[in-house]
């Protein structure tokens, strides 16, 4: 069985790797990703300057999957695009870049542009954690300004990490204008659940600090969701690449979001619960699982999702 992949000008020998915000804040966990079975690896969202974060407990995982309210707790751009400079590619590298402003990222964009960094962005327009600051895409008309200022500043191939949408006419508004710009070759699906609650029954009490308790969700919790965006964006933009994320913790949900059209997928709750062992553990679990079903590769059964 082949697990590997080619896009965008890109080989990856397997294509799962780490959903932001997971092993990826410092030096040296980007560093364990890349010497791990991922086949490629994503660094934090970053911001123009560094930032603490929201205040802890502000994750916390259960049985089903997890809750967050990080904040954005990053080293500062220059940190992880100093990363990318010395970095050797023996596997994709792709920064997401997160501004507290439209303006804070372009000039993210505009300085990666000009340092020619072979590394691909992934735009966070999805961040439901910072209080007071609606996550963009749930703005359709921001969304559209912040692509045409972004499509007019970097020249080169982006992405855009989304967050779950729940209405088909979203669905279709959304990829529609997503469809509008060339640049943008891959859209990240989905970011956490936002402002979900998990309550400890025991002490009747949250389960993290920030914002009374609210925060996004991973794991089990969202996995139906996931696949949901993935399908559909998939299917309302042939011409784009969608990255799946959400729920998978074994073969068989990777299996799922490449079956719903997922080039490749990100790892999250379940690569901060396991560690790095996941990637060949997972690997392990969907090999068996395509040979099982008789596919010799991704393309053989992805996108082909069958319905009733
Ligand atoms: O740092 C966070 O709180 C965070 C971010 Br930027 C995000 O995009 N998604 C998330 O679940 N947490």
């Amino acid at each position: 069985v082949d697990l590997s992949l080619e896009w965008l000008g890109m080989r990856m020998a397997s294509p799962l790797y780490n959903a932001s915000g997971v092993m990826c804040r410092t030096r040296e966990e980007l560093d364990a990703v890349a010497g791990s079975a991922a086949g490629a690896l994503i660094t934090k969202s970053c911001t123009l300057t560094p930032r603490e974060g929201n205040p802890e407990p502000r994750y916390h995982a259960t049985a089903l999957g997890s809750i967050n309210s990080m904040g954005l707790p990053n080293e500062g751009y220059p940190y992880y695009f100093d990363y990318a400079q010395q970095f050797d590619y023996r596997k994709p590298l792709f920064v997401s870049v997160s501004g507290m402003s439209l303006e804070d990222n372009l000039f993210m964009l505009a300085d990666l542009r000009d340092r020619h960094l072979p590394c691909l962005p992934e735009i966070n327009l999805s961040c439901p954690n910072l209080p007071g600051k609606p996550q963009l895409a749930y703005d359709f008309a921001a969304t559209a300004e912040a692509l045409e200022k972004i499509s007019q500043v970097y020249p080169g191939a982006f992405g855009v990490k989304l967050p779950p949408y729940f209405d088909p006419v979203h669905f279709a508004q959304m990829a529609a204008l997503l469809n509008r710009f060339e640049g943008l070759r891959f859209v990240t699906c989905i970011n956490s659940v936002g402002n979900g609650l998990l309550i400890d029954l025991a002490s009747e009490t949250t389960l993290i600090s920030p914002k009374g308790g609210l925060g996004g969700l991973g794991g089990d919790y969202v996995l139906p969701t996931a696949l949901a965006n993935v399908r559909e964006f998939a299917r309302l933009m042939p011409d784009k690449h969608v990255i799946g994320c959400g729920g998978i913790k074994s073969g068989a949900e990777a299996f799922m979001h490449i079956l719903c059209g997922a080039t490749a997928v990100q790892i999250g709750t379940c690569l901060h619960e396991e560690g790095v062992g996941a990637f060949a553990r997972i690997q392990h679990e969907l090999a068996e699982l395509m040979a099982q079903k008789g596919y010799q590769c991704l393309a053989d059964f992805r996108g082909r999702l069958k319905t009733l």
